[in-house]
């Protein structure tokens, strides 16, 4: 790696097509860039039973640890490596495994609520938000948190509007304003290509 990463940030709603973004962007550059998602900062609750966990906003800013974040963050663009949670959404909790994550030039941030902490934004060079109805995001949200997330469709209505849907009005819907770059769905091929255009130029300035 030379010289400092340059940080993008991709937040967005649930379901919204950040994730594959994120995703697309990856296959792409494979090692070239390192994706931190900020799910994986989730508070460990390992006092809590299920049933309590199940319960918590994950949807407020307070559920993540900044704090581990930003000092990963800060590792990384040191060039150090990193102990990276592992968060495991069936059990509504934190895993005892760590990823190591190598810094690279680029550091993709991914999350819903990425751009809710100004220390977070302080830290990126670039700041996207991706855009979808929400019509749409929680159509993609029940099929994703039934196949693979262990939910059934009861606990997903009943999330969705407690938590879920005001939160996203109050806190995630709110930080689109920090955007750079607006995209209209994770797959926007010429959004990619658009920033696929931008990374590559980034990186050969580095080497
Ligand atoms: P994405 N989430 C859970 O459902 N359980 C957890 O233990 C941790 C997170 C959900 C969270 C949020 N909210 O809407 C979503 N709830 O994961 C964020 N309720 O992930 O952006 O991939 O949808
Ligand atoms: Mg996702």
């Amino acid at each position: 790696m030379s010289k400092t990463p340059f940080i993008i940030g991709i937040a967005g709603g649930t379901g919204s097509g950040k994730s594959t973004f994120t995703n697309r962007l990856k296959d792409i550059f494979k090692d070239q860039v390192t994706v931190l998602y900020y799910d994986n900062y989730y508070k460990a609750h390992n006092d809590l039973p299920f049933e309590e966990r199940k319960k918590i906003n994950y949807d407020h800013p307070d559920a993540f640890e900044t704090e581990l974040l930003l000092e990963h963050l800060k590792m990384l663009k040191a060039g150090k490596s990193i102990e990276c949670p592992v968060y495991d959404y069936k059990q509504h909790n934190r895993t005892d495994e760590v990823t190591i994550v190598e810094p690279r030039d680029i550091i993709l941030l991914e999350g819903i609520l990425v751009l809710a902490d100004s220390r977070l934004r302080d830290q990126m060079d670039i700041k996207i938000f991706v855009e979808a109805d929400a019509d749409e995001r929680i159509l993609r949200r029940v099929v994703r948190d039934v196949k693979e997330r262990g939910r059934d469709i009861d606990n997903i209505v009943e999330q969705y509007l407690t938590t879920v849907k005001p939160m996203h009005y109050l806190y995630v819907e709110p930080t689109r304003v920090y955007a750079d770059l607006v995209i209209n769905s994770g797959m926007n091929d010429m959004a990619l290509d658009v920033m696929a255009t931008k990374i590559n130029s980034l990186i050969e300035c580095k080497n």
